[in-house]
């Protein structure tokens, strides 16, 4: 079972899979082509910063094309428009490494640590909107699979410490199997960890993550002005520095209608 959607359009049966799972798989993406230099680009990254073990590298998007590319992915952006409307960032993209024989991840939420997203009420609103193209082969468990608990992002409890400090398994953890250049499209508070990985190779994902735009940027303090003049128009407004026509004070942006 597998809340399984396809690229583009978000279709009232991807909204009913996300309200009541909190993610979406989307199968066949990226191309073999495109999967292929997404993978080369993240590896170039990882090995010019000489990262060892799990690790997490941001700001990819500035220095390889392919990794810019995703950023407005028609395959996702029809979704996230769906869900936010047409004024929402990039808040960060992340190119995170599964080292060959990696183990389990911890349980979390996704968030800030410096101030919790439980604190803003219930049910925690979505303020984080991750894409997640898989580089590498996920087909099967224990690749550097995501693991995730279905619906937990309405859950008034915490996933029990205990199992998060041992690492636990719990009975209602779905790990996804996909093939790479499927993404995976969660909301911020669905619990997740990074499941084991066999492999004797090491396991990429690139992550996109789609914040309302006055959410603060967690990949970087500053917008980079060479990759701002040379990226494209959508690129650049999801970067964040568009005008607001209401500064300094808040008189309000026009307001939209619905119809009848
Ligand atoms: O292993 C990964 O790629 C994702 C890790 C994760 O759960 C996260 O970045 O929040």
């Amino acid at each position: 079972m597998n809340a399984i959607s396809s690229p583009g359009e978000f279709t009232e049966l991807d909204r009913f899979m996300f309200e009541s799972w909190g993610y979406l798989v989307i199968p066949g993406v990226l191309t073999d082509a495109e999967i292929s230099e997404c993978l080369a680009a993240s590896i170039r990254l990882h090995e010019a910063a000489g990262t060892t073990g799990w690790a997490q590298i941001g700001r990819g998007f500035e220095t390889e094309p392919a990794l810019e590319r995703l950023i407005d992915h028609p395959a996702v952006l029809p979704k996230v428009r769906a869900l936010y409307g047409d004024r929402f960032i990039l808040q960060s993209a992340w190119c995170t490494k599964q080292p060959a024989l990696g183990g389990m991840g911890g349980w979390h939420q996704d968030g800030s640590g410096a101030y919790d997203f439980k604190k803003l009420g219930y049910p925690i609103p979505l303020l984080q909107l991750r894409a997640s193209f898989l580089l590498t082969d996920q087909s099967l468990p224990r690749t550097g699979n995501m693991e995730m608990i279905p619906g937990s992002h309405r859950s008034q409890v915490e996933l029990p410490g205990a199992i998060r400090a041992a690492k636990e398994d719990v009975p209602v953890g779905h790990v996804i199997c996909a093939p790479a250049g499927s993404v995976l499209f969660f909301h911020n508070a669905v619990w997740h960890r990074t499941f084991a990985h066999d492999g004797d190779y090491d396991r990429y994902t690139m992550h996109y993550i789609y914040s309302p735009p006055w959410v603060r940027c967690s990949d970087r303090f500053e917008n980079n002005p060479e990759f701002l003049d040379r990226t494209t128009p959508t690129r650049r407004y999801l970067m964040g520095p568009f005008a607001r026509p209401d500064a300094p004070f808040g008189a309000g942006y026009p307001v939209e209608f619905g119809e009848g």
